[in-house]
């Protein structure tokens, strides 16, 4: 059996090359249409093969009617021998095909650019992402090795990205607030944040509790900003949020404002979330995403809690998450700036503030 791959304008040029190549008894195995990431054209791919053996075989036998029988016997054997390596070779093809499909572009890719493509869809990239990513690093230098190629790659995933300096660098008064979903790591990156701000400045901080819903809420906040030697409040409405905001401004450089873990689907929730908002005044917003939320969820969250202002995210919880390669296009979709990831529970080790090339790097964490 040979096989050969054939790349055309389309499938009628296609089959007509297959024909005049290999004759017209060829089998199409596949065909598939494919986009030259250089050109950004698309042109079709043909894998054809014609079982020039099973002729020959039938030839030779024909040809020789009065073989001796031990003769015979070994052509027979012969013949079953290549019939299994024909099989085998089948299914070699096949599994190639198979793992092909699943990464659509990379069979038109050199084995540099396929290896690179499949590591960003591994790592969950969109595949336009990672195409224009091929793209970009291909136009350095075609003939890149794996290793820098990953290199460049990195690079031009960090150039993209977009960060909101830490609270600790902030010179200006500042009134924060911390919104997201439930259980999202809220309060305690609040806390971290406190801590490390504590720790690195003079300021005086004030850590306020808006979480009236979680029975606790607002005392385990209260017990941890004990714990690091922080003042505390707690407002049970929106008017005594206004109100204590508005004193403490005077006194406190920097308000840190806990809320209630909302559903972003509930509308009922996020209007709540509104009147606390609103009676605020915050002048910056932290939306906390977890990490490990699929990109639709992501997407969507991001869409409800938009009408808060953003201005940063904390992507908390990446000790839990294998990959951020899908929720970091997401995020820069929505043209939002990262501020902090998070990577545990301990307080205040298991934050940092965001690093372009740190989470270029995780993004492209699962290595095969
Ligand atoms: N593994 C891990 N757990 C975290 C992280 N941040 C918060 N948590 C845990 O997630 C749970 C919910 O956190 P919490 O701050 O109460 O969430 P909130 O409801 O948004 O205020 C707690 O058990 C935290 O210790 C993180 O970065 N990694
Ligand atoms: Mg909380």
């Amino acid at each position: 059996m040979r096989i050969k791959k054939f790349t055309a304008d389309n499938i009628k040029e296609g089959k007509s090359l297959v024909i005049r190549e290999l004759g017209e008894e060829a089998v199409i195995l596949s065909s598939r249409t494919m986009l030259n990431p250089a050109t950004g054209k698309e042109y079709v791919e043909i894998v054809a093969a014609i079982d020039d053996i099973k002729h020959t075989k039938a030839n030779r036998i024909a040809d020789t009617p009065k073989q001796e029988s031990s003769s015979q016997e070994k052509t027979e054997l012969l013949g079953e021998a290549i019939f299994l390596k024909e099989i085998s070779e089948i299914k070699n093809t096949l599994a190639i095909i198979n793992s092909n499909l699943k990464y659509k572009y990379s069979g038109s890719l050199s084995p540099v650019f396929s290896k690179l493509y499949k590591r960003l869809i591994i790592n969950e990239f969109p595949e336009n992402y990672a195409l224009e990513i091929v793209g970009k690093v291909s136009n350095i230098n075609i003939n890149v090795e794996y290793s820098p190629a990953i290199n460049f790659a990195k690079e031009i995933i960090a150039e993209k990205i977009k960060i909101l300096k830490p609270l600790n660098v902030i010179t200006e008064k500042t009134v924060a607030m911390f919104i997201g979903n439930t259980g999202c790591g809220k309060t305690t990156s609040l806390v971290k944040i406190a801590v490390i701000v504590k720790l690195l400045t003079n300021k005086n901080i004030l850590i306020v509790s808006a979480d009236t819903y979680k029975i606790g809420g607002a005392e385990q906040l209260q017990t941890m900003a004990a714990i690091v030697g922080i003042p505390f409040k707690a407002a049970y409405s929106a008017d005594e949020l206004r109100d204590i905001v508005q004193k403490a401004k005077t006194d406190f450089d920097l308000i840190l404002i806990d809320t209630i873990g909302r559903n972003h689907n509930s509308e009922e929730n996020i209007r709540e979330l509104s009147d606390f908002y609103e009676m605020a005044e915050p002048n910056l917003t932290y939306l906390v995403v977890n990490s490990t939320l699929s990109n639709a969820t992501t997407r969507k969250l991001i869409e409800k809690y938009s009408k808060f202002g953003i201005n940063g995210v904390i992507l908390s919880k990446i000790d839990e998450c294998e990959t951020i390669g899908g929720i970091i296009p997401v995020i820069l979709e929505a043209d939002l700036p990262i501020a902090y990831i998070t990577k545990g529970q301990k307080i205040p080790d298991d934050i940092e503030p965001a690093d372009r090339n740190k989470i270029a790097e995780l993004m492209l964490n699962i290595e095969e």
